[in-house]
């Protein structure tokens, strides 16, 4: 990997001074979604798939962009000064957010640099390719200048560009999980106030299989600013009569107690996702650790369901594949990830099963949807480093 992405800088930007290559993971997210943005646990992992870069500092402030994923684009050039978010630098935007987020926070940025990007994981798809891109740049900067900077406060920096310079409201999960991940370990995080625990995946005979639906997120991004601000409203109206910060506070019990002062039908099915998921989450790390992977496994179609009915952010094509993996004989749970609307799901699937699983649920997903889906059986990785 690490040639062919030199020959490729060399080609592109031209050979001579020191180029480095760095890694940054993505992350799958196992249980506790859409939970993030409102003070709930989550339970995410990074992978050993994730996005390459080359890089090289420049003498002057220019910044010259490349992605072998987007060949097409060419190279996207700006500069580190009025940095500005522009239709026409697309992915770029990401890297340029960072590098503007970093200095909003104070870290001088003063020279440009030339990076090449490869990313294996499959583009917005709800294993963040983008918090990957965006803390590997974070990264790179942090060693290119030195910065002191710990990777938790990388991963604020990470997704505050996402939500100020690109214009997602998202949660911190996916920065977090891919800027603090450990081989063979999930992260359980409270978003409430970034307490984590690494908690260590030892499956011993099944595998974390994830499929993509190749469906993109589409209008995804504003329907899931929308669900933020349905959250946000009926927390308002529950704080009315208790005394709570974020919906992540409430216990099942207290929620079917109150739920009522919450004025609309929709917002009701909404809070209530946040709040049960939140329970769930924190039920299903406490069945890991005592080795009760079934129950993990029935939390996370639990969790598939009430993100189908309640959140209403799955769709055809993540319940094609969802369903058809409950059919599927060792399948031990099976759910959406990421955001939804597209994207991917995330199966736990015993390793005899494993292409059967593959064949079954690819071709019932081709048949009922008229294209096919990707899978990944997937290791869990570290967060980023120099390679
Ligand atoms: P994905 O689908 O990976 O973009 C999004 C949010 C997360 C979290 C999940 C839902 C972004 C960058 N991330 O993940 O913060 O809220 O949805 O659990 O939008
Ligand atoms: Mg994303």
């Amino acid at each position: 990997m690490k040639e062919q992405l030199l020959q490729k800088f060399n080609e592109i930007f031209g050979s001579g001074g020191e180029v480095q290559v760095y890694f940054a993971p993505g992350r799958v997210n196992l249980i506790g979604e859409h939970t993030d943005y409102n003070g709930g646990h989550v339970f995410p992992c990074a992978l050993t798939i994730g996005t390459y870069a080359a890089v090289r500092k420049r003498e002057d402030k220019t910044l010259r962009f490349y992605s072998m994923n987007f060949d097409h684009l060419g190279v996207i050039t700006s500069s580190v000064e009025g940095l500005t978010k522009k239709q026409e630098d697309d992915w770029a935007n990401y890297p340029k957010g960072v590098i503007w987020a970093l200095k909003h926070r104070g870290y001088v940025i003063d020279q440009g640099m030339d990076i090449l990007y490869f990313g294996n994981i499959p583009n917005a798809s709800g294993l963040s390719s983008s918090a990957s891109l965006e803390v590997l740049t974070g990264y790179i900067l942090k060693e290119l200048f030195g910065f002191h900077l710990y990777m938790i406060e990388l991963a604020l920096i990470s997704q505050f560009a996402e939500n100020k310079f690109i214009g997602v409201n998202c949660g911190i999960m996916d920065q977090f999980a891919v800027a603090m991940g450990k081989k063979d370990n999930a992260i359980f995080l409270d978003t409430s106030n970034l307490a984590c625990e690494y908690a260590p995946i030892k499956l011993e005979n099944a595998r974390i299989v994830i499929a993509s639906s190749n469906k993109k997120r589409g209008l995804g991004d504003s329907k899931y600013n929308e669900r933020r601000s349905e959250c946000e409203e009926a927390l308002k109206e529950l704080q009315a009569v208790l005394d709570i910060a974020t919906l992540g506070d409430l216990s099942e019990e207290e929620f079917e107690k109150h739920k009522d002062v919450i004025a609309d039908p929709v917002r009701i099915k909404r809070a209530k996702h946040a709040v049960y998921e939140n329970q769930r989450t924190i039920k299903a790390v406490e069945a890991l650790k005592a080795n009760n992977i079934t129950e993990f496994g029935e939390l996370m179609n639990a969790s598939h369901v009430s993100l189908r009915d309640d959140y209403e952010v799955t769709g055809i094509e993540l319940d094609t594949l969802v369903e058809a993996a409950w059919q599927q004989k060792g399948v031990i749970g099976s759910r959406m990830t990421g955001a939804g609307f597209g994207g991917c799901t995330v199966s736990i699937v015993k390793n005899d099963c494993v292409q059967d699983f593959i064949d079954n649920v690819g071709n019932t997903y081709e048949e009922k949807i008229g294209y096919k889906a990707d899978f990944y059986v997937v290791d869990i990785g570290n967060g980023p480093s120099r390679i």
